[in-house]
């Protein structure tokens, strides 16, 4: 079958897993950009997969951030599709945009998206979807353990590693009771949360210089409710990899509701991290400049510069507040 917008076939957590049950040979792929979500869920997939007795590889339209790699399973995914291969089964895990998937000549096999991206374009034939979810990990989390799939540490670790970061350590609004329950039955199994958390607080000297740079450009709009700052070219020379995480930054100001990273890919490009704190919906807010994500943390591009796309995004934000 193929790949094509709004057409997959919604369906529940036993049929996804049916599917997984019912092929052997599996193409993993996530978004551009890995965030910490995507990373552990292909991950943890992929281990549950083998366990299983099935084949998978991993593909990721970009390398895995080094910040992720604590997960040792990491080192086996690829930024290609690997030659030779005879897949029978295409999974997206945490990919709501098709177009976020990569410039790859996907095999034309059955395919399945796992997603909690309440915008999914609906491109494979069959959806698994839980917008309510924290992550994407959070809803692998869950199949597995109906399962009574038994999971190795790094595999515990890549799931509660994905819905750690998702959810900002249990912080951010889309943290459920399930979400802390899935979460409490990884630790029992094996998961090492102060590992995670250590590995992951780690900071190079580059990204403390990069975290000064960036913190010395916040400025705010509207009495403080839209506060904006600046990760330049040479903040993101530093640690444009990680350019997400600074996104907290322009956010942790007090009385902050829409934060916004502005990040340099090019004079004439511009692209926005937007995180909300209570109450804006900063995905809609994206959509308007063509980007997609959640309620609470979204992101789009401008194509233009900083100077350019900030009255444009202010006027558009203003409406959301
Ligand atoms: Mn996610």
């Amino acid at each position: 079958m193929s790949l094509a917008l709004n057409h997959a076939k919604e369906i529940t957590k036993e049929e996804a897993m049916a599917f997984l049950k019912s092929h052997n040979r599996f193409l993993l792929v996530g978004h551009e950009h890995p965030d910490g979500d995507d990373v552990g869920s292909i991950c943890a997939l992929h281990n549950v997969l083998l366990s299983m007795g099935k084949e998978a590889d991993m593909v990721l339209p970009d390398p895995v951030p080094q910040v992720y790699r604590l997960i040792k399973t990491t080192e086996l995914v690829h930024t290609f599709i690997p030659e030779g291969r005879d897949y029978d089964a295409l999974v997206f895990t945490d990919l709501g945009n098709l177009e976020r998937g990569g410039n790859f000549d996907f095999p034309d096999v059955d395919s399945l998206c796992i997603d909690h991206h309440r915008s999914n374009e609906r491109y494979t034939d069959y959806l698994y979807l839980q917008y309510k979810y924290a992550a994407t990990a959070e809803m692998l989390a869950e199949m597995f353990f109906d399962e009574n799939i038994r999971m190795d540490k790094d595999t515990c670790n890549a799931l509660y590693m994905a819905i750690g970061t998702d959810s900002g350590f249990f912080k951010f609004s889309c943290t459920s009771p399930h979400t802390l329950l899935m979460a409490s039955r990884l630790v029992a199994m094996g998961a090492d949360p102060s590992y995670i958390s250590n590995r992951l607080d780690e900071k190079t000297e580059e990204a403390m210089k990069c975290y000064q740079l960036v913190a010395g450009t916040v400025h705010s709009y509207d009495n403080g409710k839209i506060v904006i700052a600046y990760m330049g070219k040479e903040a993101m020379d530093l640690d444009g990899e990680n350019s997400d995480a600074y996104a907290s930054i322009p956010r942790c100001i007090n009385g902050c509701e829409i934060a916004a990273l502005f990040k340099y890919k090019g004079d004439r490009e511009t692209r926005i991290s937007l995180r909300s704190k209570d109450y804006a919906n900063v995905g809609e807010l994206a959509a308007e400049f063509g980007g997609g994500g959640h309620w609470k943390a979204s992101g789009c591009t401008i194509h233009d510069s900083f100077e350019g796309a900030e009255p444009l995004f202010v006027k558009a934000a203003e409406k959301y507040l």
